[in-house]
């Protein structure tokens, strides 16, 4: 496993065979352990703690620094997802762990990582050293901002074999009673400007941007309220993957030999073809939606969702942050306001995968088939965008502008249509909570589909995602906060 660890770092081995290595690595342990010496009763090279932090669900992160720390020798203590710190610190405390891995993908992981590192500064634990992980982090913000707050030791795992060199380095301190105070001390990383102070800033706001137009046509919608979809074919939806998310960011596969990106592609294609067919037969994608037209009008930042086209009853409304500095964009813009006394139309939609890919990936992981484990994740998790994909152009349809796309399909996942399909949770309409107000608009729980502060506002299943369409010919991505 070293071996094939240095194979990864040099680029010359990837994931997928890593992980088939960990299997055989795994049964091969498990099979001669019984008759292997035990040195003064140590078993591994060390103990890890590791879990998923409080409010956050995902899990495949942390479960592939499981597997590529396990597989190099330390013995891992996997606590699961949405753990407290108090869970962390009692966990740390009974298995006596050598450090402390948190994992989390959400932006208010990072501030809740934040918290337990001083949780444990407040309860003297701190000389635990602390790995985190995870997609909203940056290193900058792991060895500078929090090196300022944590009295330990502290560091960033880019992935699961920074945090195993960084592990392997922590036991060789430890064992070899080397004195370092820096390591993991000392904050280094650019000085970025105090945020803090950047937002107290006073900033004149336009009460809408100047650059989004108020005399674009609005198009009528086909039906007004919500519908349930069900039983699509496989087949539709696969037609809207996007073939470098999965083979690349899901899958991590990398181009061999000078192969070009077609190559390559071209290379991967019948795995996900066999994949794909797998899923048929055993059902384990279970696509569904849940989407709807509704009349809405701007109130300022705020968009009302009227109950029916009489527009006298509020049935919610979302709010939306304005950009801050030109073209101080915000998604309320793009429809007509309260005010102009016009009728406008948004729509809305929740796709979800089902909860038996999700299920079954567990099961995989929990039976050590990694690499399979990975595979179903990774279709699991594209074809939830790609399903994403595939309403949003139903919705441009069926709403009469499909003849404004643009000729290719790589080209759809570089906006190139008419309209903006904004999710909660991303720089434009950065509120998670809202995820809660949309499916309680579409009736989401007709499709068993569940979210609340219980949840940290994420849905489950956990292949769901949900979005505002906006049919404005400005309304393209943009960071908001
Ligand atoms: C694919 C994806 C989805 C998929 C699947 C999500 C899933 N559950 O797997 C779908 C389409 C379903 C989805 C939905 C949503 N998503 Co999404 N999604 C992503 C995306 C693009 C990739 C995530 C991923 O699969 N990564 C691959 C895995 C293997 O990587 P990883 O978990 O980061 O782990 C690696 C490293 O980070 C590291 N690591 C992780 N933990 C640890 C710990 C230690 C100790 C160490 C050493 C290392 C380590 O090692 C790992 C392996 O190398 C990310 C953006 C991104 N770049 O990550 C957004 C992202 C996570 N999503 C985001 C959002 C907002 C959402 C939605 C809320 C949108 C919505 N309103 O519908 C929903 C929520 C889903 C739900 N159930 O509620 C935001 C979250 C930010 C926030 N606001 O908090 C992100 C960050 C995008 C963004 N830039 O804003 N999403």
């Amino acid at each position: 496993m070293k071996v094939v660890g240095e194979l990864f770092g040099s680029g010359q081995m990837q994931l997928p065979f890593v992980l088939q290595s960990a299997e055989t690595m795994k049964t091969a342990v498990a099979h001669l352990e019984p008759f292997m010496e035990k040195i003064d009763g140590q078993t591994s090279k060390g103990r890890l703690v590791l879990a998923t932090v409080k409010g956050d669900v995902h899990d495949i992160g942390k479960n592939l620094v499981d597997i590529i720390c396990t597989n190099n020798g330390y013995e891992v203590v996997n606590m699961g997802i949405k753990v407290s710190i108090a869970d962390m610190i009692a966990k740390v405390q009974e298995v006596n762990a050598d450090a402390l891995g948190m994992s989390g993908l959400l932006v208010k992981s990072t501030l809740i990582m934040r918290e337990n590192l001083q949780e444990l500064n407040a309860v003297g634990l701190s000389e635990i050293p602390v790995i985190l992980g995870g997609a909203a982090l940056t290193r900058t913000y792991v060895e500078k901002d929090l090196r300022e707050v944590y009295d330990g030791r502290v560091f960033y795992g880019r992935d699961a074999f920074e945090g195993l060199y960084t592990l392997d380095k922590i036991m060789s301190i430890k064992r070899d009673g080397v004195v370092d105070p820096d390591f993991g001390r000392i904050p280094s990383g650019r000085v970025l400007p105090d945020r803090n102070k950047a937002e107290r800033v006073e900033v004149e706001l336009p009460h809408r941007s100047p650059d989004v137009a108020t005399d674009n046509h609005v198009f009528a919608p086909p039906f007004l309220g919500s519908k349930v979809v069900k039983g699509l074919a496989i087949d539709d939806i696969a037609a809207y993957i996007n073939e470098t998310a999965i083979f690349r960011n899901q899958w991590q596969f990398r181009p061999e030999n000078g192969e070009t990106d077609e190559q390559f592609k071209d290379r991967l294609r019948p795995l996900l073809r066999e994949q794909l067919s797998n899923a048929k037969t055993s059902g384990v994608l279970l696509p569904q939606v849940v989407y709807g037209y509704f009349p809405v009008n701007a109130d300022g930042t705020d968009l009302v969702v009227y109950t029916d086209d009489t527009r006298t009853t509020e049935q919610c409304r979302f709010h939306y942050p304005r950009q801050r500095e030109e073209p101080f964009l915000c998604i309320a813009d793009f429809f007509r306001s309260v005010e102009s006394g016009e009728k406008d139309y948004a729509a809305f939609h929740i796709v979800t995968m089902g909860n038996a890919v999700s299920e079954m990936a567990a099961e995989l992981f929990e039976q050590n088939k990694y690499q399979d484990y990975l595979i179903l994740h990774g279709l699991g998790v594209e074809m939830a965008e790609a399903l994403a994909e595939y309403w949003h152009h139903r919705i441009r349809t069926e709403w009469g502008f499909v003849d404004e796309d643009g000729p290719s399909l790589h080209g759809l996942f570089r906006q190139q249509y008419r309209s903006g399909r904004y999710s909660w949770g991303y720089p434009a309409c950065p509120d998670l909570e809202d995820n809660a107000t949309v499916a309680a608009l579409l009736e989401a729980g007709r499709l068993g589909i569940e979210v609340s502060e219980e949840t940290g506002w994420q849905y489950q299943p956990e292949q769901t995602t949900s979005a505002i369409i906006c049919h404005h010919p400005r309304a393209k991505y943009f960071v908001a906060r």
